[in-house]
């Protein structure tokens, strides 16, 4: 594809207008709806809260989502447009890690997207991707968005379901469904944030291939000494670790002078 503008990599911000180009690119491709630039630039604003970096609050959360997934015996990655432009690669590579399904499962759903995301997908290596056409033949009860249509055979019948960048009325209607639901997403404050089982704060760009790595470590450990990790995880407190982070950040900021750190 033809760029409009070359980034150069001395830019100080180059990783981040590079993560924008990549989601306009997912635009012209049918994999982002415009309302996904809006998420984008949401995230954007809350990653230079946390500094733009991986903070501990979240790598606790990492470990107990990687400990949640290897325990499962249904786990299912949920994959929707920005997700698929910013890191279908990682996606694919962490579900062969935790032995997970890949299902695209969208709030904007349009005519093309599941397809274009699908194929996305196997490019990056995916042998099986659910919920797209025919495969999303089941319903999430009490869920009136389009995110409601799921496998029969992924989401429907899953025990942990991952699903960053997510709205909050899926998560809670998976909840009521009995499952642990654990996201990313990059706004603690979000209904998402607050209602999954296990929440990572922190940009999908990073956490994933944190995911990765946790897994490549965790796979050989004994089902014992992953549920002790799950076990000492308490997403409230995490949460509220996340928050007291942000404002002692911004503290520390305010202290030194903002442009002292320039
Ligand atoms: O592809 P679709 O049709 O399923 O639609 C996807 C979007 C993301 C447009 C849709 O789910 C949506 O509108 O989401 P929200 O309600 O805007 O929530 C997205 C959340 O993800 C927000 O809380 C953002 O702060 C957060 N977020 C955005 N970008 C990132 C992020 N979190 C982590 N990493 C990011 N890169």
């Amino acid at each position: 594809m033809k760029k409009d503008i070359e980034i150069p990599e001395t830019h100080p911000r180059y990783k981040s207008l590079l993560y924008r180009e990549k989601i306009v690119e997912g635009i012209e491709k049918k994999i982002v709806v415009l309302q996904g630039l809006i998420a984008h630039g949401r995230g954007e604003c809350f990653d230079y809260l946390i500094g733009e970096e991986t903070i501990p609050p979240a790598m606790d959360a990492i470990k107990a989502a990687v400990a949640a997934l290897l325990l499962a015996r249904h786990p299912v990655l949920s994959v929707n447009g920005n997700v698929a432009a910013l890191t279908p690669g990682e996606i694919v590579r962490l579900a062969r890690e935790v032995g997970a399904k890949i299902e695209v499962n969208l709030f904007y759903r349009r005519r093309g997207r599941e397809e274009a995301i699908k194929e996305e997908l196997i490019k990056h290596g995916a042998e099986e991707v659910l919920g797209v056409g025919e495969d999303a033949d089941t319903k999430i009860p009490e869920l009136g968005s389009e995110r409601r249509r799921v496998s029969s055979r992924g989401i429907f019948i899953a025990d942990v379901v991952f699903v960053p960048l997510e709205d909050g009325d899926r998560t809670e209607a998976l909840r009521k469904m009995g499952k642990t639901v654990i996201t990313v997403d990059l706004n603690p404050l979000s209904r998402t944030a607050r209602y999954a089982n296990i929440t990572i704060v922190d940009n999908i760009v990073r956490a994933l291939p944190k995911m990765i790595e946790v897994a490549i470590e965790l796979k050989n450990k004994s089902r014992e000494e992953l549920e002790k990790i799950l076990d000492n995880y308490d997403n409230e407190e995490i949460l509220k670790k996340v928050l007291r982070y942000i404002i002692k950040r911004l503290d520390n900021l305010a202290e030194a002078g903002v442009t002292e750190s320039l």
